[in-house]
């Protein structure tokens, strides 16, 4: 490990499998229409700004790889297999193929151990990668181009609260930074998540119908705008603080600890987060947000 890495740029990257089917690309087996434009221009926008930076890995936090005890990262160089998403097979079934940065992987459960938090690298081979995982990176990057760090979801919100969730996430978060810094590694991290997460139970026929796609309710909508325009004026502590009212009241997926994970992992960015889109997935509510660390510079 050499020093003198960075983040180079973060990013909220939900994951509805949905967007994915909008786009057919070649991986995923079901076709559609099209469908959720304004999310997958939005994840357009965010590839063509990634286009512009030099990185060399993708670290990914996602809800859907959920442990029990600590926080486990990917820790296999390489994985292949058919991904077929458990709540919508008719849409995703994703034949993936991707490289670990097994190195930068094991310096972050180091840096988490040394915070005093419980981690540990998932060292089978045969573990099939969490929909969440795959489609955020799909989505951001999908020539596949790069190694990802996959780091699971720990359940602390849901098995303590809110705070304790939170300051877990916050600590899992600076432990990554260090070691981004400490292994000269250019790094990107997805936050793999929604914001609003109440959603409907009947899908359209065809699922890709946009005349049935609307936020679950105004309430939820309110809530995501308040969110997205503390992120648009850099006001990332006052979220923090807001957080766990907008976890209960909206049933975020944020209670995953992707979003406070990337934001502590930038140090609680007080420059303005770029938001490339917001759009609803099942009625969820869902936004591309990208912080950029330049932004930062005076
Ligand atoms: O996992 C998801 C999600 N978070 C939001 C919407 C639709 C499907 O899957
Ligand atoms: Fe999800």
């Amino acid at each position: 490990m050499s020093g003198g890495g960075s983040i180079v740029l973060g990013a909220l990257a939900p994951h509805p499998p949905h967007l994915v089917y909008g786009e057919n690309p070649p991986q995923n087996e079901p076709r559609s229409e099209g469908g959720w434009d304004v999310l997958r221009w939005g994840y357009e926008r965010l590839r063509q700004s990634l286009a512009t930076k030099e990185f060399d890995v993708l670290i990914v936090h996602s809800p859907h790889w959920r442990t029990h005890v600590g926080h486990h990262i990917l820790g296999v160089p390489h994985f292949e297999s058919r991904s077929v998403d458990p709540i919508f097979p008719n849409l995703f079934r994703y034949d993936y193929k991707l490289d670990v940065d097994v190195a930068l992987a094991e310096a972050i459960h180091d840096e988490a151990r040394h915070a005093g938090l419980t981690a540990k690298m998932m060292r089978n081979p045969h573990f099939r990668v969490d929909y969440g995982t795959l489609t955020a990176c799909h989505l951001a990057n999908p020539s596949w181009n790069k190694p990802i760090v996959g780091l699971s979801s720990n359940g602390a919100y849901f098995y303590f609260s809110n705070e304790v969730g939170n300051e877990q996430m916050a600590l899992l978060g600076e432990a990554t930074r260090r070691a981004v810094e400490k292994s000269g590694r250019r790094a990107v991290l997805l936050a793999s998540c929604s914001l609003s997460h109440r959603h409907f139970t009947v899908e359209p026929d065809p699922p890709e119908d946009m005349s049935k796609e609307h936020i679950y309710h105004h309430g939820q909508y309110l809530w995501d705008m308040r969110v997205l325009e503390l992120m648009r004026h850099g006001k990332t502590r006052e979220l923090m603080d807001e957080l766990p009212d907008f976890l209960d009241q909206t049933e975020s997926e944020a209670k995953s600890g992707a979003l406070t994970w990337l934001l502590s992992a930038l140090g609680m960015p007080t420059y303005p987060a770029q938001v490339h889109a917001y759009g609803t997935v099942i009625g969820t509510g869902n936004a591309v947000v990208e912080w950029d660390p330049k932004r930062s510079a005076p």
